[in-house]
């Protein structure tokens, strides 16, 4: 396949049987659904480092992939060729954002002065191409993890030299943020974390990181790079146990730092499974209390325990998670729904990079329509107003509007209610109906 052959992926509606032509069939960018043009919902984005620098790699086998920018074999040469490849896929795919590692882009060089010069050329590059194509850049973010120096991690390094160089990395990388207009800021503690706790003094270390956070903030306000801050959260892999270990503990986090109002959160699939917690739990768990950031795209597999990165195409997950988002009037301030995954190690083509862009994008547009249509009927809202229903008057009221002060007074309404009216009054949830339901909507919805 040659990128530049490729025509623009065009919407061609709902057809029946294998779905195998390079077209979206329920992805339609300017179709207006719940109030609002899908692309708006859905801010989709390309993540630089599967799709351009993965070369499909596994723990037991070397790179598997065909990329035309190989013939490059100088390192600057390759990260300049991807640039132009890069734009032309995103414009190709219909894809309005974009996000990458500081390490992404531009080779390391032997200091940090020198990298930032190799930083300075690519992002001149990828500078001219925004204006040129008005693709915008969702989040950058600096990689703390890749090199050998990071390997007791970075801003909860045990050694002071390394939290210094983080930190003047990431001074660069909120200068490049700047410059291209990200709309937020990302921070993955990949090495954030331990291997092993009797060697790890764990306040100190989430003390350091926490510090570290608030001279980030303060040199963003310091320059004027006023992007939405977000933790992405994870339990582990590569480390043993990372601290932003899933959205309930990143909140924590904030809150005991001082941090809440300088970040939010972005939430990964395969990263909340790793949590033992579905996508939807880590969604609404941040959604409620106000910290919905952004989202990563993916999904991880039932039988394999690691951080798989799949493209989504589980219709019933983006179905629960554009429920959550549409409940929440849309994801977060800036957010958008960046493709944190990469084709199989068996999907090696360069058409597997829109074919897989594709399954993605169609999944997450016919959750949008089916989630859409939950919400117009007020399925779950009714459902969740039912089962909540003992609130809306006597003692729930009052347990509910803070009038109840003291066990005593929760005592004096418990002591003689009879077994039989206690179990009266707890009602069957017929789970298995709402799946049944659920599935309706899927088939009902697509349907038209
Ligand atoms: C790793 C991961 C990262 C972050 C950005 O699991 O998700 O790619 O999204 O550093
Ligand atoms: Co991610």
């Amino acid at each position: 396949m040659d990128l530049w052959n490729v025509e623009k992926v065009a919407y061609v509606g709902r057809t029946r049987g294998p779905q195998e032509s390079l077209a979206f069939h329920y992805y339609d960018a300017e179709r207006v659904v719940a109030g609002r043009k899908m692309k708006d919902w859905m801010r989709f984005g390309v993540a630089w480092w599967h799709t351009f620098n993965q070369e499909l790699v596994d723990p037991f086998g070397v790179g598997t992939a065909h990329r035309a920018y190989y013939k490059y074999t100088d390192p600057m040469d390759q990260a300049l060729a991807k640039v132009d490849y890069a734009f032309e896929l995103f414009t190709k795919l219909g894809v309005e954002y974009f996000c990458f590692h500081d390490r992404d882009i531009a080779p390391e060089g032997d200091t940090l002065r020198e990298t930032n010069a190799n930083l300075d050329r690519v992002v001149a590059k990828i500078e001219e191409n925004m204006k040129a194509t008005g693709v915008k850049l969702l989040w950058n973010t600096s990689s703390l993890f890749t090199n050998p120096r990071f390997v007791s991690g970075a801003a909860t390094s045990p050694f002071a030299d390394i939290y210094a160089y983080a930190g003047g990395q990431l001074k660069k990388s909120l200068e490049i943020g700047k410059r291209l207009g990200a709309e937020n800021y990302v921070f993955w503690g990949g090495r954030e974390g331990y291997e092993n706790l009797w060697n790890t003094e764990m306040k100190r270390e989430t003390d350091h990181i926490a510090r570290f956070f608030h001279l980030c903030a303060d040199y963003a306000d310091e320059i004027g790079f006023n992007a939405q801050f977000l933790i992405e959260p994870k339990p582990k892999e590569p480390t043993l146990h990372q601290y932003d270990f899933d959205a309930a503990t990143a909140i924590e986090f904030l809150r005991a730092h001082d941090l809440t109002d300088t970040f939010k959160l972005n939430l990964e699939g395969n990263h909340a499974n790793l949590a033992g917690h579905t996508y939807q739990h880590e969604i609404r768990v941040a959604r409620e209390s106000g910290f919905l950031g952004s989202l990563d795209a993916n999904q991880g597999d039932k039988l394999i325990g690691w951080d798989m990165d799949e493209f989504p195409t589980d219709l019933y997950e983006t179905v629960a998670v554009m429920w959550e988002v549409l409940a929440a009037g849309g994801i977060g301030p800036h957010g958008g729904l960046n493709f944190d995954a990469k084709p199989r190690r068996s999907s090696f083509t360069e058409e597997d990079l829109f074919r897989s862009h594709v399954a993605g994008m169609d999944t997450y547009a016919a959750g949008l329509l089916v989630a859409a249509q939950m919400h117009e009927d007020n399925y779950i809202e009714r459902l969740q107003e039912t089962r909540y229903s003992s609130y809306d008057s006597g003692i729930g009221q009052k347990i509910d509007d803070g009038s109840i002060s003291s066990l005593a007074q929760l005592e004096d309404h418990a002591l003689d209610i009879p077994q039989a009216d206690l179990i009266a009054a707890t009602k069957s949830d017929h789970l298995e109906s709402v799946k049944a339901t659920i599935n309706n909507y899927i088939i009902d919805a697509l349907a038209e």
